[in-house]
């Protein structure tokens, strides 16, 4: 199984500022991590990470017919974007929300989430951890189709 993993705005700068809400590990460890959890499920992975939205949106529409299912962590986008939301309906892959931290315990304005309405997993405030849980939902839920 294929598994696009998106990471959004900001996140290359993991471990260089916010340690006490995003942790000390850089953006490279976090690849390093996603990848190892994708090939112990036997999942072909795809990293992108971008700042620019219409970037996230592209990568998102180049996953039709490429790929079985999307991670994603839009970052600051999830509360804000459209685009993102309807690039996912567009592509209708199946697709879970990933957050470092929980941001349902955070300001107000992280409870909303646009991506998350096309999503149909969210893994919040579990650290990098998130993202393992993310693949292997996908892995039993759609790994032998
Ligand atoms: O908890 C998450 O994973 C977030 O998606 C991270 C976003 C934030 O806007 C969301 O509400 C929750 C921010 C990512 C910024 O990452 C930084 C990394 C290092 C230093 C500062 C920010």
């Amino acid at each position: 199984m294929k598994i696009l993993v998106i990471n959004g705005p900001n996140l290359n700068m993991l471990g260089v500022r916010e340690p006490e809400i995003y942790g000390t590990n850089s953006y490279a460890s976090l690849c390093a991590f996603i990848e190892a959890s994708a090939a112990a499920f036997g999942i072909e992975c795809s990293l992108f990470q971008s700042n620019y939205e219409g970037a996230i949106v592209e990568r998102i529409q180049q996953a039709y017919g490429a790929e079985d299912a999307i991670v994603i962590n839009p970052a600051a986008y999830t509360h804000t974007s459209v685009a993102i939301l309807d690039a996912l309906k567009a592509v209708s892959l199946p697709a879970v929300e990933v957050h470092i931290s929980a941001v349902d315990e955070r300001e107000s304005f992280r409870r909303v989430s646009y991506a998350g309405m096309a999503c149909e997993k969210k893994i919040a405030g579990l650290g990098f951890e998130g993202y393992r849980e993310a693949l292997r939902y996908l892995a039993e839920r759609y790994g032998g189709k």
